[in-house]
């Protein structure tokens, strides 16, 4: 089974947001931003942009009807700046005229009187202020303070990772229409259908059945839109509702660069402690999250990398501590892993660290202390149909990693300005929300009088195959084939008080409620067969050829039994209700059972440096991933590849670069560069373990959106490997990402005292 979708892309027939033919009298609207980090906004001049040639409006915050309010966790993000500005790139105005280009050029003609502010970039340094976003979080399990007492080693250190922008191919945006009984209808490229109409509706002053907000499809999301789709969406019904004309609202790649949040970037401190053999006796971390100037779902974030703070190794004596901290950045937000990444690598780095202290090679620290069966994280769940030693093993034997070693090992011995680097990485993820009542979702499913079947949930498709799943999910519940199957547009009037698609959830959840409406609609149409017919169909797949071969009369097939259950007054329709069971977490103590399983895999990376130059090439990513039942192979092994390479990207070519001012310095693709072809690696291996799945997840067909991108820490630590056989000792930070200025930097320490002489 291919995906759905791509025949329609690559002939440009899939409707993207702006792909929606335009509705007459649509205006177009363009935001003014705040020009400085942070600042007290005395006020905005508007005149000139009022008078330019096509200009209809300009709204600020006090053209808001409702309240000027998006914050979703914390009430602390105006729609449009109000009294302050808190970072560059804030919307501060909206231009609303009769084309792009006239909108544009008034937002030119805008000035702002602003009294600058110091600006804090740096997460530390908020701290230290006590700019922080909520409370510090700590997870505890035993008692590092007494445990590292008794550590045979003990090592600290310090571990940065940096943002990542989201470069989803459609930029944000968002197309709102008046409807009667002033309402708003849109269309929005949002991973939260309902965040956006929520958010709408309090800006607007309206109930949310007044807010309707429709999706096709998104040209990407990575968590970019699961939370700040909302400002574009916000600001497009507010120019409707205001002018009641439609309005268009489409950010340019420049401007959606400079606005919009990123990955959080941390700065973190590690301490580790092992016994004599190895066994890592006791972990400390502390977490210091550049969440930017508002909450956004930022303790969400900071949450998610103290569940996976010991990634996939089970440690007794866990204290991890994570500080959100308020800069004046824009707000960073959820981006694929969503926090996990930034703990992972900590802990990485820690075992990296303990290795080369001790001399010994990383992986038998890793490979010793992997989770087994029955194993308790620090928040208390336990594992349950465990696969991280089965995940690494199989890699290591159907890879040959002694051998890979050797290979790596004798390259280096035979060449001076070129060396290879290895690096295992085993992963551990939870899936599901961590807010527990996220973990719920419906699914409308019409079984139409010809037999054709439309399906409507919360789930939004983005590329990563959702719909096809859940075509696939029906198809197989009511025993027919796909074609008969329509995935409808997500829409909030058809499945309302949904969790955004994300959480690498999106797939369980809804292909979970489809699978249940499914049911109830074979049942029903099961029942009516029998008494229709006088015949008895107990237990009875209804596959076309099934209900033949059952003796129903010969030319009776799907649509006689739809079109006479109809005629029989028999309902056609089912609505679904999936909540995931089993979870609950308590907050306040750190302890519960947040996630519905764990997902498994370990990756092999090996790269090539040239030490002359800095530059390198990631040769081979060999994954063996714990995919549980995977009815949608060529989908899932995409979604592996896609991530590890997203995650390639993340710690080796993406830099994320702010001035001091908190200007985006990275805000083009001349200065931000992502893996394209070559950077990815040449070879790319993905094996399906065998393993059974589990219960909760679709068909037992194992979430794969985001542990992959994990796989890519990898990439950064074979690049430390082959640098430390240039220099063998080097003391180089645990710094991403592995930039081929780091590495140079790496290969010659003397480069770092000399820039430094330089600044002097
Ligand atoms: N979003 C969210 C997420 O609200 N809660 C989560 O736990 C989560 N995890 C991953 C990605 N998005
Ligand atoms: Mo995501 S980071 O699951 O939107």
């Amino acid at each position: 089974m291919n995906h759905l979708d791509p025949q329609r892309h690559v002939r440009g027939e899939s409707q993207y947001l702006d792909d929606v033919p335009v509705q007459q009298g649509t205006l177009y609207a363009a935001v003014f931003e705040s020009p400085l980090a942070h600042g007290v906004l005395h006020g905005l001049d508007v005149t000139a942009a009022l008078a330019a040639p096509g200009v209809v409006r300009v709204l600020t915050a006090a053209d808001i009807p409702g309240t000027n309010q998006i914050g979703g966790i914390v009430p602390d993000e105006p729609l449009l700046a109000e009294g302050h500005v808190h970072f560059r790139g804030q919307p501060v105005a909206l231009i609303l005229a009769r084309s792009e280009a006239q909108a544009l050029a008034a937002r030119a003609l805008i000035t702002a009187d602003i009294t600058p502010l110091p600006i804090i970039t740096d997460p530390r340094q908020a701290a230290a202020l006590g700019e922080l976003i909520v409370p510090p979080r700590t997870f505890k399990l035993g008692d590092s303070a007494a445990a590292f007492a008794t550590c045979a080693h003990v090592f600290e250190g310090v571990a940065e990772s940096g943002g990542q922008e989201h470069l989803y191919i459609e930029t944000q945006g968002a197309y709102a229409f008046p409807t009667e009984m002033g309402g708003v209808r849109m269309i929005s490229s949002t991973q939260g259908p309902t965040a956006v109409q929520r958010h709408t509706a309090v800006v607007l002053g309206l109930g949310m059945h007044q807010v309707e907000v429709d999706v096709t499809r998104l040209g990407g999301g990575f968590g970019g839109k699961e939370d700040q789709a909302t400002p574009w969406g916000a600001l497009a019904a507010l120019g409707a509702f205001v002018t009641r004309k439609p309005v268009k609202l489409v950010l340019d790649r420049h401007a959606d660069m400079r606005m919009t949040g990123k990955r959080h970037p941390y700065s973190s401190d590690f301490k580790i402690g092992l016994d004599a053999d190895l066994k890592i006796v006791a972990y400390e971390a502390t977490f210091y999250q550049n969440a930017g100037a508002a909450a956004d779902l930022s303790p969400a974030v900071m949450e998610r990398t103290l569940f996976h703070a010991t990634n996939a190794y089970f440690i007794p004596n866990v204290t991890a501590t994570a500080f959100s901290c308020r800069t004046n950045l824009p707000p960073n937000t959820a981006f694929r892993g969503f926090g996990g990444p930034q703990g992972m690598f900590v802990i990485e780095a820690a075992i990296a660290k303990a290795a080369e202290e001790l001399g010994v090679p990383a992986a038998d620290i890793q490979r010793r202390n992997l989770l087994r069966e029955g194993d308790q994280f620090s928040y208390r769940q336990r594992t349950e149909g465990c696969h991280a030693e089965q995940a690494w093993d199989t890699a290591a034997t159907l890879y040959d990693l002694a051998g890979l070693r050797a290979e790596v090992d004798a390259f280096n011995k035979a060449n001076k300005l070129k060396k290879k680097g290895l690096a295992v990485m085993p992963i551990c993820f939870g899936i599901s929300f961590t807010k527990t009542p996220m973990n719920q979702t419906r699914a409308l499913v019409h079984i139409y009088s010809d037999g054709s079947v439309g399906i409507s949930t919360g789930a939004v498709e983005m590329g990563q195959g959702v719909n096809t799943k859940i075509a696939q999910v029906a198809a197989r519940t009511l025993g027919i084939s796909i074609n008969r199957i329509k995935i409808e547009t997500t829409n909030t009037t058809r499945v309302a008080n949904t969790s955004p698609s994300a959480a690498s959830a999106t797939a369980d959840l809804n292909g979970k409620a489809t699978e249940m409406a499914c049911a109830a609609l074979r049942e029903r149409l099961l029942r009516h067969a029998s008494t229709a017919y006088t015949l008895n169909y107990e237990g009875l797949e209804i596959r076309d050829e099934q209900v033949l071969a059952a003796g129903i009369p010969a030319d009776t097939n799907w649509e006689k039994l739809v079109s006479s259950a109809f005629w029989q007054r028999v309902a056609l329709t089912e609505n679904a209700h999936y909540a995931t069971p089993g979870l609950h977490f308590d907050p306040v103590v750190n302890q519960g059972q947040p996630f519905a399983y764990h997902v498994y895999g370990t990756a092999l990376t090996t790269v090539t440096v040239d030490c002359l130059r800095g530059t390198y090439t990631v040769d081979a990513l060999r994954i063996a991933h714990d995919f549980g039942q995977s009815f949608n192979e060529v989908i899932d092994r995409g979604q592996i590849e896609g991530g590890a390479v997203q995650g390639i990207g993340w710690m080796t070519l993406e830099e994320v670069a702010y001035s001091a001012e908190g200007r985006l310095l990275s805000n083009s693709l001349n200065s931000y560069k992502i893996p394209d072809l070559y950077a990815a690696p040449a070879v790319l291996d993905v094996h399906f373990l065998d393993t059974p799945g589990h219960p909760n997840a679709v068909l037992r067909s194992k979430a794969v959106g985001e542990p992959p991108l994990m796989y890519g820490i990898g990439a950064y630590f074979a690049l430390r490997d082959a640098v430390r056989a240039f220099r063998p000792g080097t003391a180089l930070p645990f710094v991403a990402p592995m930039t081929p200025e780091r590495v140079l930097l790496g290969l010659y320490p003397e480069f770092v005292m000399a820039s430094k002489i330089l600044a002097d």
